[in-house]
């Protein structure tokens, strides 16, 4: 059966990143509680990134800061800057590009959001193959891996005992003792640890270039790689091997998985009457494919073993650009006149990032998406063709493919 384990894929994500931004752009936010705050007009403004001293004070993302500062008196809050009456995330746009260009000097490059990317390494392991074996591989080589499911220990009371770098290293050198002991799995487990080793050394490259820390995941498809990213958090990487996988998904929530965390997780959970991912391999495919199609259902079946095939695709750039604004509560807008006013605003923005877009990346956007989300409502979004980057003509044609949303009738000034 075709498992899927000849291939090597790293799912590799910043650090509290625009903590770390901020952090680069003042020196002295380093190695403090810190976060990052976007607008000040509400309790201080709302918390979006928070670095790992100031989570160990029970601070984290959507607090506002002033309720923050009550759990920890010195935090420090670096502020979003503001554009256009809104957000202005480019500090953090470029230097999600600067990490990019580190990473796609080791392996083809898939960028998954503004701090994360897949890589697939299976090519540049396979070549490194060739002129070493497992014997030439040292835990000094590994030193910020971990190896999930290692160490092995049958007595919960010692593993309780022991701090966590030791631990890592007493599972890492049973893991390279397994690999030596050359069991029917160790080729691809080889595999993956030589892709630990590349993700080494990647990540070293990263941080002396930008000054950035991250964390990465190690294994054979991206659903595996981005679960086990999130494992040993911050500054660590993890190796998952599809034997860990079974103990692993026995008790991991179905949500937690890449692509389960919205709707269709919830339908999985709520139709089968299960909680955890590992749960599912007591159905059939026929029982799964009945359930969810046959599409979905043996992407299921295969995926709670630990199996999936969704290739990296190289691209280092984002499909789309975009931007929006929230108004909650009494900020809500009520006139055509605010509307108008805002499209612009948002139309100004993208106007000046599709340009710079075209000079640097050499193309040009065809389509113009309007989206429109109320609270309880559902959410709306039509599209039209964008024929030049301007400004002005961008927020008339978006008024016009969102007039039919206006319950005030077009006539009249209310919206
Ligand atoms: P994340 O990778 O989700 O989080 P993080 O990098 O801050 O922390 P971690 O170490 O746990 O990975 O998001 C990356 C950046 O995206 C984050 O620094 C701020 C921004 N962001 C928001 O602005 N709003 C959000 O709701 C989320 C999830 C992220
Ligand atoms: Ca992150
Ligand atoms: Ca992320």
């Amino acid at each position: 059966m075709d498992v899927g384990d000849e291939r090597v894929i790293a799912l590799v994500d910043m650090d509290c990143f625009y903590v770390q931004v901020e952090q680069r752009i003042n020196p002295e936010l380093r190695n403090k509680p810190c976060v990052v705050a976007q607008y000040k007009t509400w309790k201080g403004g709302g918390i979006i990134a928070v670095s790992y001293e100031a989570r160990g004070h029970g601070v984290s993302r959507n607090m506002w800061a002033d309720d923050a500062r009550r759990l920890c008196p010195d935090l420090q809050v670096a502020r979003v800057r503001e554009a256009h009456g809104k957000a202005d995330l480019t500090p953090y746009r470029e230097a999600s590009v600067e990490v990019i260009e580190v990473m796609s000097r080791f392996a083809v490059v898939e960028r998954a959001s503004i701090d994360e990317a897949y890589m697939d390494l299976t090519g540049s392991v396979q070549d490194r193959l060739k002129h070493m074996s497992v014997q030439d591989i040292t835990p000094q080589q590994l030193k910020g891996t971990y190896a999930q499911g290692f160490p092995q220990t049958s007595d919960p009371s010692e593993s309780a005992a022991v701090d966590k770098e030791e631990r890592r290293l007493r599972g890492l050198q049973q893991w390279l003792e397994h690999l030596s002991s050359g069991g029917q799995s160790s080729r691809a487990e080889l595999c993956l640890t030589v892709g630990a080793l590349i993700v080494e050394e990647m990540r070293a490259a990263v941080e002396e270039h930008t000054g950035f820390r991250c964390s990465a995941g190690i294994s054979h498809n991206k659903v595996l790689a981005k679960l086990a990213c999130g494992l040993n958090k911050p500054n660590r990487q993890t190796v998952l091997p599809l034997g860990s996988v079974p103990e692993l998904f026995s008790t991991l929530p179905i949500r937690k998985i890449r692509n389960l965390g919205g709707k269709l997780g919830t339908s999985v959970t709520e139709t089968l009457g299960v909680e955890n991912i590992g749960d599912l391999t007591q159905f059939s495919k026929v029982q799964l494919e009945q359930h969810f199609g046959e599409k979905t259902g043996p992407w299921l079946y295969d995926l709670c073993r630990g199996i999936e095939f969704e290739p990296v695709k190289p691209r280092q750039l984002p499909k789309s650009i975009g931007c929006s604004k929230n108004f909650p509560g009494k900020t809500c807008l009520a006139t055509q006149q605010q509307v108008q006013h805002w499209l612009h605003q948002l139309a100004l923005e993208l106007q000046e990032r599709l340009n710079k877009d075209r000079d640097m990346n050499g193309r040009v956007a065809k389509q113009l998406t309007v989206g429109i989300q109320q609270a309880g409502d559902r959410s709306f979004s039509r599209c039209c063709a964008l024929v030049r980057y301007d400004a002005v003509k961008m927020t008339s044609d978006s008024l016009a493919i969102i007039k039919s949303l206006n319950t005030a009738g077009s006539h009249q000034e209310a919206w």
